[in-house]
């Protein structure tokens, strides 16, 4: 049978998969239960004056208990693939050292359940969680974290890799160089020019250690890939200046993470600049660049927003911005970003695996949960990525950001990204008008 038409008349390729994406710390809570060790993110919000109204994710959504029911929900939304993130002090509670068995057997569950619903998980190995004790011994500052994170991503392959097909290394390196040391706004909550770009690199060697460590343990058709929030960046105006500024700029928002990782060499302008104020050189030492650049078989891009680059290089805004200040609207910088990987990196399989729009979301009288301005905002955002498609790229699945209302870290609970509301009182999920539109999407393949 014909699929019914849909309002914008654009079929998806068969094939193509739909899912949702959610992260350990910003869902799970349960964070001192089972053997799990504290992680820089249950420090950081703690202290005072770093998460707004003091919140932190003790509790969150509660999934750690409540998962059985949210993988009922993804299989009734008919959601084909679900991103998540494994703890590390889940797991390796101490960073080193012993393996936590029930921190595992959770996770087995998680994979099981999500086969048995017929649901293919996405498992991200790392979503900014550090484990506490090795941040005492400077976290990503200490070249020795990126051992540590190998050795953890080789228990995970050797005890869940039998059951998923994709995995991801880091969760969006850049974040961590930038809120995390740059400007201080997330764990560890740094202001250090001179470490976050030494961070940088310690990432990334950990990303290629993993990658390393862990085919041993995997099939060989089994994929993995970093995940890397990457911004399609403009000049703001048409003067030289501004259009060197964005050059320089796309290298610190892209091709530092993208360059190495794809083509095993760092961008030189970067390299350079950074040069000036970080003694990020002295830490690549020989061979690392073989390490990180190991070949990876996707991509996995996160889309939120545009920047526009001035002359003095400083960014501004050109369009609406969400509830996230920092998010401007414009749903064609997910069509430039998608072709320019193509053009500058190749044919690799690319996924999306967060874009999404934060809404004032409240629940009515009726029990619904009115979000028209997410709907608009995912209809965009699709329809820029089939254009992308159509036009060659080899996009292979969406992952919607997120699943449910979570923990949106210095925002705490405030910022609503979910298709599924969550109710903190209770916990009650309820899909929102989002979700029943997704779901649509989904049986239609299209939209
Ligand atoms: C993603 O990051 C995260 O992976 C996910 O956990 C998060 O919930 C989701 O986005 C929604 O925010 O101080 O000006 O840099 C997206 C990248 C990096 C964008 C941090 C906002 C903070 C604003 N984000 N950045 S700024």
């Amino acid at each position: 049978p014909q699929p019914a038409p849909t309002s914008l008349g654009l079929q998806f390729p068969d094939g193509f998969i739909w899912g949702a994406a959610t992260s350990a710390y910003q869902i799970e809570g349960a964070t001192a239960i089972d053997g799990r060790g504290p992680s820089v993110w249950d420090t950081f919000s703690r202290k005072p004056g770093k998460v707004r109204n003091g919140e932190t994710g003790d509790v969150a959504a509660d999934h750690y208990h409540r998962w059985a029911d949210d993988l009922d929900l993804i299989r009734d939304l008919g959601l084909r693939s679900y991103r998540f993130s494994i703890s590390w002090p889940r797991v390796i509670p101490g960073g080193r050292g012993p393996v936590n068995k029930k921190g595992l057997d959770f996770y087995r569950r998680l994979v099981d359940g999500l086969r048995e619903r017929g649901v293919t998980p996405m498992v991200t190995l790392y979503h900014w969680d550090t484990p506490h004790e090795l941040q005492v011994d400077g976290g990503w500052e200490n070249r020795d974290t990126a051992y540590r994170f190998a050795d953890y991503a080789a228990v995970l392959a050797e005890a869940l890799g039998d059951a998923v097909p994709n995995w991801l290394t880091l969760n969006e390196p850049k974040t961590i160089v930038q809120n995390g040391y740059l400007y201080g706004s997330h764990a560890p909550g740094h202001r250090n020019p001179a470490a976050a770009y030494v961070v940088a690199h310690h990432q990334l060697l950990g990303h290629g250690l993993a990658v390393q460590a862990m085919r041993p343990h995997l099939s060989a058709s089994t994929r993995i890939g970093p995940a890397l929030n990457l911004h399609p960046c403009y000049p703001a105006d048409e003067t030289n200046e501004a259009r060197a500024r964005t050059i320089l700029h796309d290298g610190y928002e892209n091709r530092l993470y993208l360059d190495p990782i794809l083509k095993g060499a760092y961008p030189q302008d970067v390299l350079d600049d950074v040069a000036t104020f970080s003694p990020m050189q002295e830490h690549i030492k020989d061979g690392d660049l073989d390490v990180i650049g190991s070949p990876v078989e996707l991509l996995a891009v996160q889309y939120y927003c545009p920047l526009y680059v001035t002359a003095d290089g400083q960014t501004v805004q050109k369009h609406r911005t969400s509830e996230a200040f920092w998010q401007q609207i414009y749903p064609e910088g997910m069509y430039d970003i998608l072709t320019r990987i193509k053009k500058d990196y190749g044919d690799i399989a690319l996924t999306i695996t967060e874009n999404g729009l934060p809404t004032p979301d409240t629940l009515g009288d009726d029990g619904t949960v009115r979000d028209d301005g997410r709907i608009a905002f995912l209809r965009d955002h699709f329809s820029a990525a089939h254009r992308a498609i159509t036009d060659g790229v080899n996009l292979e699945s969406y992952h919607v950001w997120s699943l449910m209302d979570n923990f949106e870290w210095e925002q705490g609970f405030d910022q609503r990204w979910g298709l599924v509301y969550v109710d903190y009182a209770d916990q009650r999920r309820v899909p929102k008008a989002s979700a029943h539109w997704y779901s649509q999407v989904i049986r239609d393949n299209g939209l």
